[in-house]
């Protein structure tokens, strides 16, 4: 963990009442350009530990369409397993402090992940509320993105209904488990951020993104904390998933 004052990355009132409010918030970048190049290194070396880019690949989701007949990598999870690196991030007290601070008690990992939004083929995702996938857990549960690169409107920034936090579940649109039924997805509003960014949301706020279309592409990490006095989870959640990835790994490198 960086050891610069905690008190530093604590939010101000008026960012804890942005959040309490709207259910996310963008904090302007608390990574400097030579941490987000050692960042960016590491997750060029998670892609290339996570193994084969093949659908049947566990610790990978791949995009839909390809791009010059290759597939290209929409999400990498877990993360923090392959490269130190982003272990020590999943402890950063630029994350990690907000989160508690909005918890009112420290903060403990989830779910941790990095997205990507390649240029011409980064799909969009559909509006959602991440608590619909973590019904089984607690929900006290705030998501940290860092933006690894700048997030645009053309690249695909996130976007987020102002309030919906306030909602808890919210109708899904028939036949889909996560999608939301929303007459007018237009009432989201989006959330960009120059590289080094965060944005903090809860696991009711309704998001979305929509595809890139642009020859930018944006990386995301995605660090989701829980309170502590809801106990550590992540060995049968994602440490599980982790477990599984590395077997699969072992039985299909030469
Ligand atoms: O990366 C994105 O564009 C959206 C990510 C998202 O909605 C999620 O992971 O829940």
């Amino acid at each position: 963990m960086r050891t610069m004052g905690i008190q530093a990355y604590r939010l101000t009132n008026e960012q804890l009442n942005y959040y309490g409010e709207n259910g996310f918030l963008v904090i302007d970048p608390v990574f400097d350009e030579k941490e987000l190049i050692e960042l960016r290194l590491a997750a060029d070396e998670l892609l290339v530990k996570s193994g084969p880019i093949v659908n049947s690949n566990p610790r990978l989701e791949i995009e839909p369409e390809t791009y010059l007949d290759e597939l290209v990598v929409r999400k990498i999870e877990p993360i923090i397993d392959v490269v130190p690196a982003l272990k020590t991030l999943a402890n950063d007290a630029r994350l990690m402090v907000p989160a508690a601070q909005i918890f009112g008690e420290p903060a403990i990992l989830f779910e941790d992940k990095l997205n990507y939004k390649p240029p011409y083929v980064g799909s969009a995702y559909p509006l959602h509320q991440d608590y619909s996938y973590w019904q089984e857990y607690t929900d006290q549960l705030i998501t940290v993105v860092l933006y690894l690169d700048e997030a645009t409107v053309k690249n695909g920034c996130l976007r987020f209904v102002p309030g919906s936090h306030k909602q808890r579940l919210m109708e899904r649109q028939s036949g889909s488990a996560h999608s939301i039924e929303m007459e007018d997805p237009g009432i989201a509003v989006n959330a960009p951020g120059k590289a080094g960014s965060l944005v903090l949301f809860s696991c009711y706020t309704a998001h979305h993104s929509y595809p890139n279309t642009s020859k930018k592409g944006r990386r995301t990490l995605l660090l989701t904390y829980n309170s502590t006095s809801d106990g550590d989870t992540y060995p049968v959640y994602k440490g599980k998933h982790a477990q599984r990835c590395q077997e699969w790994l072992k039985s299909n490198s030469n």
